[in-house]
């Protein structure tokens, strides 16, 4: 007897732990518990035992119903959770999930993180500035005389006559040859600002310029620099050519044209059959540049360069049309 309770007892578990529905539990009870269910004919059958067995199998069976009783409930109600968690209405968990894009840099600022990361490498420290400037660090610390076209309402934002939207990153290194001697070896990235625009310029727009001074800087110091910057950002065999230019703040000045990256030299639309492309203008300080933040220009001298960051984001990536980078398309911005 009591052998058999103990097996209705293991089979009942078993199936009561595989039952995945309020009605396989009502089955399991009529089987095991009900008028002619298994646990049942124990109990009924107990008169045929001794007296001595009658009450210890008796204990048992109501204690093998009662645990019974217990398992079914319990299962009942796991088996209500995992409906109610699963079951919302207009809900269909087996569907796929939403895929959530991933957000990533604009191609603008990983083009100046890569520009600002080779220059690191070679001892650059980055600094930066105020967007707002005083004409003086804009224009006049640069030796750009009053009368420049630079300094034209056409070309420039003015807040008023002395503070205006800086027109290039190269304030910043005024202020930072302002505030330290040389040796110095830093580059300056940010956004410009110009009245212009058209599918080569927009109003905003970056810059990375570099600046290097100290005992000995020499023009072979700078074509070294800039050959090395140049063929990091571009194929590493990229052919670099320095051709004679004027800026105020240089002397003398050279503008760096790189091999057509399209047409590898040949001719074509993006070269104008030239075969070579600019990416960059640099020259030796003017010493009146030096004069304007207390540098001695006996002792020092120092080379600087500049960059437009779309303007090389867009030969590296093969983009005719600068707006397109603030036209915030994801279908286009997704692509970098
Ligand atoms: C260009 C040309 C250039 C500089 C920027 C510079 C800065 C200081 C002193 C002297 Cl503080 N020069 N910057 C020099 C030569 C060229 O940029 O084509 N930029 C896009």
């Amino acid at each position: 007897m009591q052998e058999r309770l103990e097996e209705i007892r293991s089979q009942a578990l078993e199936a009561i732990k595989s039952a995945s529905s309020d009605k396989d539990l009502e089955n399991i009870k009529v089987r095991v518990l009900g008028r002619k269910g298994e646990v049942t004919l124990v109990l009924k059958a107990i008169g045929k035992l001794s007296a001595e067995e009658r009450p210890k199998v008796g204990l048992l069976a109501n204690r093998l119903k009662k645990d019974l009783e217990a398992a079914i409930n319990a299962r009942k109600k796991a088996l209500k959770d995992v409906h109610v968690s699963t079951f919302i209405p207009g809900l269909d968990p087996t569907l796929p999930g939403r895929q959530r894009r991933l957000g990533r840099l604009h191609p603008i600022t990983q083009v100046m993180n890569q520009i600002c990361a080779v220059f690191e490498r070679m001892g650059f420290i980055v600094v930066q500035g105020p967007e707002v400037e005083l004409d003086f660090y804009n224009f006049e610390a640069l030796n750009i005389p009053p009368d420049h076209p630079a300094r034209d309402m056409q070309d420039t934002f003015y807040i008023d006559d002395k503070v205006l939207l800086r027109t290039h990153t190269s304030p910043i290194q005024i202020r930072a040859m302002e505030r330290q001697q040389p040796p110095i070896r830093v580059i300056a990235p940010g956004k410009v600002y110009r009245c212009d625009s058209d599918i080569t310029h927009t109003p905003m727009f970056h810059q990375v310029e570099g600046l290097m001074v100290d005992r000995d800087v020499s023009f072979a110091g700078l074509k070294g620099v800039l050959t090395a910057f140049v063929q990091q950002i571009f194929d590493s065999n990229t052919l670099v050519r320095f051709r004679p230019s004027f800026f105020p703040f240089t002397e003398p000045s050279a503008e760096i044209d790189i091999q057509c990256v399209i047409c590898k030299g040949k001719g074509c639309r993006i070269c104008s059959q030239t075969g070579w492309l600019e990416v960059l203008g640099a020259g030796m300080v003017h010493p009146e540049v030096f004069r304007h933040v207390g540098y001695d220009t006996e002792e020092f001298s120092g080379f600087a360069f500049g960059l437009g960051v779309e303007r090389i984001a867009m030969l590296k990536f093969g983009i005719d049309d600068i707006r397109l980078f603030y036209d915030n398309d994801l279908r286009f911005l997704h692509q970098f």
